[in-house]
């Protein structure tokens, strides 16, 4: 069957070459130990953009190596938290400069429309390592008075060797979200990116060097989960691992951590977030609010608020709202001005069918979308399912895609229990004009993050993860800092009638 959808003008010539497709090691662009590499290719396009340097075990070891090195000389802790914050600083500078590039690198590589990499991706990312390069010089303990006659205090130091594992979501933005806390603490790094979108990290890496970070305190990977990935996790030299991904694979590297050096383990997984919409709320606000939710990234947000529970008082009318909104997203090239891109890989877009096809097959309403639209890139109509029923695989797992679930709710005590009746615990959302409705609702709800009358607000001062099997620690905000530092007590006598 043919799409309704309009698709512009796809396989446009992409605008930028990429310029880096070798490991970043050391202060150095390397080959794979190995000499392989692997394909990255245009979601759009389904060509190849260029073939980038494969890391397996033996690379992982060098990388952690040079992180040890960089880590035990004090190249980049010792220098102090105000030198360490200038460095990060220029890096935000460098990459402000260049800001355009490294968009259309990223659209180019996941397939997001231009404006959002503009928009959001790139800037997102300059602004978090000023706020962490603002933190460098201010991670500080606390003197504690004690019960006996002793001066005690605690410092704040860093771990030491932190590997960091992710998703292609925003590709660069996740980066940053794990590179920033650990610089500013004093950690040195080993990013291991995303497979199917290396291709901005690697720039990154060229700024490193110009922004006076010293070598081995950064060291950036290209490769796979189960190789790479696996080997940067089983790991005995590293002393930190933080990963942003799918919840099977935040298992795996609790498991690995479990089985090799117990190092410290933060995890940011996967969601099934619950947005609640309330009699009372403006209808037509909420509408656009919560398609925001669903829809942008297409669909491929942690956060997507993919079970929508609109009260059955205004179900029928914000339904029509909904399906309408949907049907008027523009999808197409995502270097023209399109609210959607293509799915970011032929297996997402598979994933992302087999569960469209299981939710028609399970009974729920196919409002509109549900097919591939063209035959070439990973494009998906906008989707929207109604009378979604809490036992239909579409409503208890994550999809990852532009697939709305639309539920309907009678009672307050119901929906709450609904909400919470999932193994994800990330985002929320709330919408109503009553304030005692939104923080009786906020209290409520087993969820890391609850926006009340909006959505996908993203500040870098404010904590992120989630409850349950959506993760444990927290990125972004004062609170990440914990991730990334040890504390230390220290402990001496007022006063030594021996000295
Ligand atoms: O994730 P993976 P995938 C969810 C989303 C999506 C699903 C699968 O539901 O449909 O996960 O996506 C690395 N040891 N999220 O398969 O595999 C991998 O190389 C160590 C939610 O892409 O978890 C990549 O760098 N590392 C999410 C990273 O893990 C391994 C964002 C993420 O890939 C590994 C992305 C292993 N054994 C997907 N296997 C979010 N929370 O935002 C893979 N990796």
């Amino acid at each position: 069957r043919r799409s309704n959808f309009h698709c512009r003008a796809i396989a446009s010539p992409p605008r930028i070459v990429p310029a880096q497709t070798k490991l970043w090691i050391d202060g150095n662009f390397v080959d794979a130990v190995s000499g392989k590499t692997f394909p990255v290719i245009n979601p759009c396009t389904e060509e190849i953009i260029a073939n980038v340097a494969e890391a397996d075990e033996a690379d992982v070891d060098l990388a952690v190596k040079a992180a040890r090195k960089a880590f035990d000389t004090g190249a980049w802790t010792k220098m102090g938290g105000r030198q360490r914050g200038y460095h990060m600083n220029k890096l935000a500078d460098l990459l402000e400069r260049d800001a355009e590039e490294f968009a259309q690198l990223e659209t180019l590589d996941n397939g997001k429309p231009i404006f959002f990499s503009r928009a959001a991706d790139i800037p997102l990312s300059v602004s978090h390592l000023r706020y962490y390069a603002g933190w460098a010089d201010k991670i500080q303990g606390k003197t504690i008075p004690t019960g006996s006659e002793h001066f005690a205090y605690t410092l704040h130091e860093p771990i030491g060797v932190c590997a960091q594992i992710t998703p292609w979501n925003f590709p660069l933005l996740m980066a940053t979200w794990k590179i920033a806390p650990a610089l500013a603490t004093g950690n040195t790094i080993v990013l291991k990116v995303a497979e199917q979108t290396p291709l901005t990290a690697l720039k990154l890496g060229e700024l490193i060097d110009e922004a006076g970070i010293p070598p081995g305190v950064i060291n950036i990977l290209t490769g796979y989960g189960q190789t790479a990935g696996h080997a940067l996790s089983h790991h005995m030299d590293v002393d930190k691992i933080s990963f942003t991904g799918s919840t099977e694979v935040g298992r795996k590297i609790l498991q690995a951590s479990a089985g090799t050096n117990l190092k410290s383990v933060s995890l940011e997984l996967g969601g099934k977030s619950a947005v609640i919409v309330c009699p009372d709320t403006d209808v037509d606000q909420a509408v656009a609010d919560t398609h925001f939710a669903l829809f942008f990234n297409m669909g491929q947000c942690c956060v997507a608020g993919s079970r929508l529970f609109v009260h059955e008082d205004i179900y029928e009318e914000f339904v029509e709202k909904a399906v309408a909104a949907a049907k008027a997203r523009t999808v197409g090239d995502p270097f023209t001005q399109v609210d959607q891109g293509p799915q970011v890989s032929q297996e997402q877009f598979e994933t992302i069918s087999g569960y469209i096809q299981s939710g028609i097959e399970q009974g729920a309403t196919l409002a509109t979308g549900g097919r591939r639209i063209g035959d070439k890139g990973y494009f998906i109509e906008p989707t929207v399912f109604t009378d979604v029923r809490d036992d239909m695989k579409i409503y208890q797992e994550e999809i990852f895609g532009p697939v709305m679930s639309i539920i309907k709710w009678r009672t307050e005590e119901e929906v709450i229990a609904r909400a919470n009746q999932s193994q994800y615990g990330l985002g929320a959302g709330i919408w109503t004009k009553n304030h005692n409705t939104a923080n009786r609702l906020a209290r409520a709800l087993k969820s890391g993050t609850v926006w009340i009358n909006c959505y996908n607000v993203f500040d870098d001062a404010l904590p992120f993860g989630g409850y349950k099997m959506s993760g444990m620690g927290r990125d972004k905000g004062e609170y990440a800092l914990s991730n990334y530092t040890e504390t230390k007590c220290v402990i001496t006598p007022l006063e030594n009638p021996a000295w």
